[in-house]
């Protein structure tokens, strides 16, 4: 079994240090990823960072040199549209090489806009269509059940995502076979594609929704690395499922990128982008 960060590190102010970093190189990279290919979803990208930098750097157990090992920990992406964080997580944990990155989205390159598991190695099921990683999690949660084997299931999740129905058939049975081994993230950053999510389907309340399903529940600053790694390292010990709403910003890290539904799926133009670069790195 592959060591997390977590195992080897154990001092928390250095691990906190370690996940702060690797975060700002993934916003950053994402970042120029969406530049140069005049595409992809950068909002959703900087709101997800800090939780799988965390989930990578810190808590997941894993061997980028042996992607299928059937004792790793295992990630899904559930809203495919994060690939510019995504890409960059895998390549930075060495699944691929930080070099490929700059084929995002071109022709004939496998870092497509959204992840395909028989391409690219790390990348677990396939992603992009909304409302689909968390039955697969359940999937592979209850064969870790099943097998006894002691790996662990994550799901990030957008959270216009949980409009899907999906979510909530998968949600049910997760906690009707307490699936100890499966954490999902909700990532709440209460904006989807072009609106709010409450003025579209509102979500509250989402806690007492994951609760009434069988689910433990906590509710976190999502960029705060401090509280996060505690709740991701597997440190607590726990009898359910556990739903983790990560209270996030859509854009975060850059000033006028945060909390505008315009740039869910906006491109920065070169002024932008020197000033958002300026701003990741301060
Ligand atoms: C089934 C499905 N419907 C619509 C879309 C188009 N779409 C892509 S991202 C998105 C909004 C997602 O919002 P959210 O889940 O909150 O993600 P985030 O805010 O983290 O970007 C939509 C509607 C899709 N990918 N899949
Ligand atoms: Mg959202």
């Amino acid at each position: 079994m592959p060591q997390a960060l977590a195992e080897r590190r154990p001092d928390l102010a250095q691990r906190v240090l370690h996940v702060r970093e690797m975060a700002r190189w993934i916003r950053k990279r994402a970042l120029r990823m969406v530049f140069e290919a005049r595409q992809g979803h950068p909002g959703g990208d900087l709101s997800a960072t800090d939780v799988l930098a965390t989930l990578y750097f810190d808590s997941m157990r894993y061997d980028p040199g042996q992607p299928a090992d059937p004792a790793r920990d295992r990630f899904i992406m559930s809203k495919g549209h994060a690939t510019g964080a995504l890409y960059s997580t895998l390549a930075k944990a060495g699944f691929f090489p930080e070099e490929e990155l700059t084929t995002y989205m071109q022709p004939l390159s496998r870092l497509n806009g959204h992840p395909n598991r028989v391409k690219i190695p790390g990348v677990e099921t396939n992603t992009g269509p909304l409302g689909h990683g968390l039955p697969v999690a359940v999937g592979i949660a209850i064969a870790g059940q099943i097998d006894r084997a002691d790996y662990r299931v994550f799901v990030i999740t957008g959270d216009g995502e949980l409009q899907e129905g999906s979510n909530w058939e998968a949600a049910m049975t997760a906690g009707h076979r307490k699936l100890s081994n499966l954490t999902v993230v909700v990532d709440r950053n209460r904006l989807q594609q072009g609106a709010g999510t409450e003025d579209t389907v509102g979500l509250e309340p989402l806690g007492d929704k994951w609760r009434a399903f069988g689910w433990d529940v906590v509710e976190v600053n999502g960029h705060d690395v401090e509280a996060l790694i505690p709740l991701l390292d597997g440190s607590v010990a726990r009898s359910r499922p556990l739903c983790i709403v990560a209270n996030t910003i859509k854009g975060k890290g850059v000033s006028f990128m945060e909390n505008k539904a315009s740039w869910h799926h906006g491109v920065p133009n070169a002024e932008q982008y020197a000033q958002a670069m300026k701003e990741l790195d301060a």
